[in-house]
């Protein structure tokens, strides 16, 4: 397949001022006729051949200035139409009619349809599914858009910008035409026309516009679309209040529909979603539904800004766009709900996703240099990175200077397609500052490791620390520069306060954040009289893996008292995973488990601390998950012996704290109505742990019955399923658990994916078994790619005993169904492949069958770029 470089772009040799398009819809056979306004580059005078973009399309005519072209001027195929001789006048107009399928397209970009909605999804690549066009993010159009269909078959004709006009047309067909006055790039066109059902609301925006909000789900369900407007309505307000970004059309509208490649999209005044990111209530959505949907709103929303109005200039800055509004979405949720939880909940994901990512085959930098398919760069460290970096600016600029930036950023930028460069330089420019080393974050991948090790002189009141950074070797990227570093910290007294200190050498320190900028520092505190407890990346300042030589006491005092949340959580977490590692090679060696009783009356501490919130406790009490216990044991992985060691401490933790527990457990029950609000959420969220560590002592499985049967709501019921079926599966109370609810869901396609996932990760060599069969469940569909996910893509990332078989069952099994995806879909067979990417740090049997798997795949006949990238990549 073919690479395409960074360095290799040049600007296009023509522009596309205006864009019209006239869709005629039909399942099968639906015409698109394209009317474009195109213009030489300015100061161009040669007139070089016009090449357009296409993917499997089928050309109808083509005319210029209004006269049909002779065949012999173009040359056509699926993928290309080039006009070998465009007019020498500076501008032209040229007429595209090509023909597509929208019923038969399961790749779902371009025209597709969705429960017999038409619906587009464009980015990265997919407007050149529709018609030939420049399908490149820096050439931006204004769209008209006229959409022709049958009215009964398609009520609502949806596209971006305004609505100009609509009426009727002969035989039962009607049309409604739309207007975007904002120049845009093809990959925010969107287009939707089917029979849906209405929420509809209005926002005035701060300077007293008023702006009609709808959005559109399947009729019958517009009462489970309320969370998401009232989201959307927050999210309105808050990018006024924060980021002075008011929204600029007249209308605003959200389409959920039920097949879909990712999460959302944010298409210029018409997003559309995967449902599962619009519907909700209590009786069907987690607590972690609501909060995504939050999150996933307000993400869509904040791109009209930070994406839409300024987009990219090229598929290499997508980063600029999505590290941004990943950003500012996580700003959002910390703002509604609770910070410290929210950060702690960010850093989790963070190393859960993008770690594995950055240490793996798959890394590459938050702003890549090269790829052959884009589709496979939607990647963590494109979207999660990439945030910690825009927060590490602010880190680094304080919060007024942050600001400042971005507003430059608006004021510079609005109506372009710009790069990173562009950015970094508004903060620059603001501050003074220079961001040149700091620019590494964006062009070297790799997570930075950072060694400290501290020592206190009490004669002369100093205290030490010894500092080295290094970034490992990456794929094409073996030796690495230094980076610049901002360590937030403080040096906790025995009181738990934070000391203060005389003057600090050897280091740069702003405002309590140590900045690195050399591969070594040996950074002095003096006037420090007593030995402080160091605590450093306070809050996750910088995405970085730390190794502080520590004593366990001064862990153990920092998970008790430093006055930083994050940091807290932070001590005790790294307690539990050392504990972990050192259990599951106990196991592993067929030892004993033993642990400290220190660490199993500090989790029974944490969980009675009334100071501390629910959703904190919840956190700190969820223990590393196997797949992190993996990571950070790095080599050699055994997950049976990860299972045995993990399985072990909850129930010794359990022990330890029965009658606590068993206490806060029932104080905890809710007596009121159900409410999705944080402290709400965080109370169930500690209860529910609670009863996973009650489920490991006697009459466990009795009590997670109990506990189901009593739910009234879906996240408590969803917890008591998933402990009866990963700790409980042969029991009758899990059955029948199981039974109850899929008799009671059964025609609910969104939930009917939690009971996909909970028993897709069901630890435990029975579960392949399992998940083959529940892929001729009635409710599964290949086709789906909500039910391949939670089926299929749970077993292979959430289930570590199970995928990584011994026997290569798993993996077996896996190949089989990525490649049938792949058939259909190839952009979700290839994200799938993803999760092998970690195959070598696993024990040399089941390596050797990872390798096999992926060696399979790989020799398969007519793979796509999307897969073969991965695999390729995987196995290099
Ligand atoms: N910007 C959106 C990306 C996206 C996408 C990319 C490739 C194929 C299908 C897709 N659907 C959505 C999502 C976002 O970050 O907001
Ligand atoms: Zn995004």
């Amino acid at each position: 397949g073919q690479v395409f470089r960074l360095e290799d772009y040049r600007p296009s040799d023509y522009l596309i001022p205006l864009t019209g398009l006239t869709f005629r819809l039909s399942p099968d056979g639906t015409s698109v006729v394209s009317e474009l306004t195109v213009e030489r580059r300015s100061g161009s005078t040669e007139n070089p051949p016009l090449v357009l973009d296409g993917d499997g399309l089928v050309l109808k005519r083509v005319e210029i200035d209004g006269t049909s072209l002779d065949p012999a001027a173009y040359e056509s195929t699926p993928d290309r139409l080039t006009i070998k001789t465009p007019p020498a006048t500076q501008q032209f107009r040229v007429l595209i009619e090509t023909e597509i399928a929208p019923s038969k397209n399961q790749a779902l970009m371009g025209l597709y349809r969705s429960n017999n909605v038409y619906c587009t999804q464009c980015e990265a690549e997919g407007f050149r599914r529709i018609t030939y066009f420049l399908d490149r993010p820096d050439i931006l159009s204004v769209y008209t858009v006229r959409i022709e269909a049958r009215r009964d078959e398609a009520p609502l004709l949806l596209a971006n910008g305004n609505p100009v006009e609509r009426g009727d047309l002969a035989d039962g067909w009607h049309y409604a035409i739309w207007h975007d006055p904002f120049p845009k790039p093809s990959y925010l066109f969107a287009l939707v026309a089917g029979d849906l059902g209405r929420v509809a609301d209005s926002f005035v925006t701060v300077s007293g516009r008023e702006v009609e909000l709808g959005i559109y789900v399947e009729h019958g369900k517009e009462r489970l679309a309320a969370y998401a407007m009232d989201a959307l309505k927050r999210s309105m307000r808050w990018d006024e209040e924060v980021f002075g970004r008011e929204y600029d059309l007249d209308v605003f509208n959200i389409v959920a529909v039920s097949d879909f490649n990712m999460g959302a999209m944010e298409n210029k005044g018409l997003n559309i979603f995967n449902d599962k990111y619009v519907l909700a209530d209590e009786e069907t959505a987690t607590d972690t539904d609501f909060a995504n949907i939050e999150a996933i709103i307000a993400h869509e929303y904040f791109h009209n800004w930070t994406g839409n109005r300024i987009t990219c200039r090229d598929w290499f800055q997508l980063c600029l766009k999505e590290g941004l509004t990943v950003f500012r979405d996580h700003e959002f949720s910390a703002d509604q709900r609770s910070r410290s939880v929210k950060r702690i909940a960010e850093v989790r994901t963070l190393r859960a996703h993008q770690f594995p990512e950055d240490q793996g085959p798959l890394a590459h930098p938050v702003r890549p240099r090269r790829y052959r398919e884009i589709n496979n760069f939607y990647t963590a460290t494109v979207y999660e990175k990439g945030s910690e970096v825009v927060r590490m600016i602010r880190t680094i600029l304080g919060k007024a200077t942050f600001r400042k930036g971005m507003d430059l950023y608006f004021e510079r930028h609005d109506g372009e397609a710009a790069t990173i460069e562009d950015f970094l330089k508004v903060f620059e420019d603001v501050s003074g500052r220079d961001l040149s080393q700091f620019a590494l974050w964006y062009h070297q991948a790799g997570t930075p490791n950072v060694t400290v090790a501290a020592s206190h002189d009490a004669s002369s009141q100093q205290f030490t620390l010894e500092i080295e950074q290094s970034v490992p070797p990456t794929p094409s990227e073996s030796r690495k520069r230094v980076m610049h570093i901002p360590l937030a910290f403080g040096l906790v007294g025995p009181d738990g306060k934070d000391i203060a200190y005389d003057s600090v050498e050897g280091a740069t320190v702003e405002d309590d954040v140590l900045h690195l900028h050399k591969r070594r520092h040996t950074v002095r505190f003096s006037g420090v009289k007593e030995r402080p407890a160091i605590s450093l990346n306070r809050g996750f300042s910088a995405p970085i893996t730390l190794s502080i030589e520590q004593s366990a006491q001064d862990q153990y005092f920092l998970a008790r008292h430093d006055s930083d949340a994050f940091s807290r959580w932070q001590a005790f977490n790294t307690l539990l995973t050392e504990t972990l590692i050192s259990a599951f090679r106990q196991s592993r060696g067929g030892k004993p488990i033993e642990f400290s009783t220190d660490l199993l009356e500090l989790a029974g501490t944490i969980a009675a601390d009334e100071t501390l919130e629910h959703a904190f406790r919840a956190l700190a009490l969820t223990l590393p998950s196997e797949a992190d216990i993996a990571r950070e044991a790095a080599s050699n992985i055994d997950p049976d012996a990860i299972l045995a060691g993990r399985e072990a401490l909850m129930a010794a933790i359990a022990q330890a704290n029965a009658d606590l527990f068993t206490k806060l457990y029932h104080d905890l029950s809710s007596d009121g109505a159900f409410s999705p609000d944080a402290a709400s959420a965080g109370r169930r969220a500690l209860r529910n742990v609670l009863l996973d560590y009650l489920s490991t002592l006697p009459n466990g499985a009795a009590l997670a019955a109990t506990h189901f049967a009593e739910a009234t709501n879906m996240t408590d019921r969803a917890a008591a399923l998933t402990v009866l079926a990963h700790r409980h599966i042969d029991t009758p109370e899990a059955k029948e658990a199981l039974t109850g609810f899929e008799a009671r869901y059964r025609s609910d396609a969104l939930v009917m994916d939690k009971w996909f996932q909970i028993q897709a990760s069901a630890p435990g060599a029975g579960t392949v078994d399992r998940v083959k069969k529940l892929t001729t469940h009635p409710a599964f569909a290949l086709a789906n790619p909500n039910r391949v996910r939670s089926l299929i893509g749970t077993f292979a990332t959430l289930n570590q005993t199970g995928f990584h078989r011994a026997d290569g069952a798993g993996y077996e099994f896996f190949v089989e169904t990525v490649l049938s995806v792949e058939k259909r879909n190839p952009q979700v067979a290839a994200r799938l492949a993803t999760a092998l990417r970690s195959w070598r740090s696993l024990e040399p049997r089941r390596q050797a069958k990872a390798r096999e798997a992926l060696v399979t795949i790989s020799r398969a006949e007519n793979l796509s770029a999307d897969l073969r990238d991965i695999v390729e990549r995987t196995l290099a």
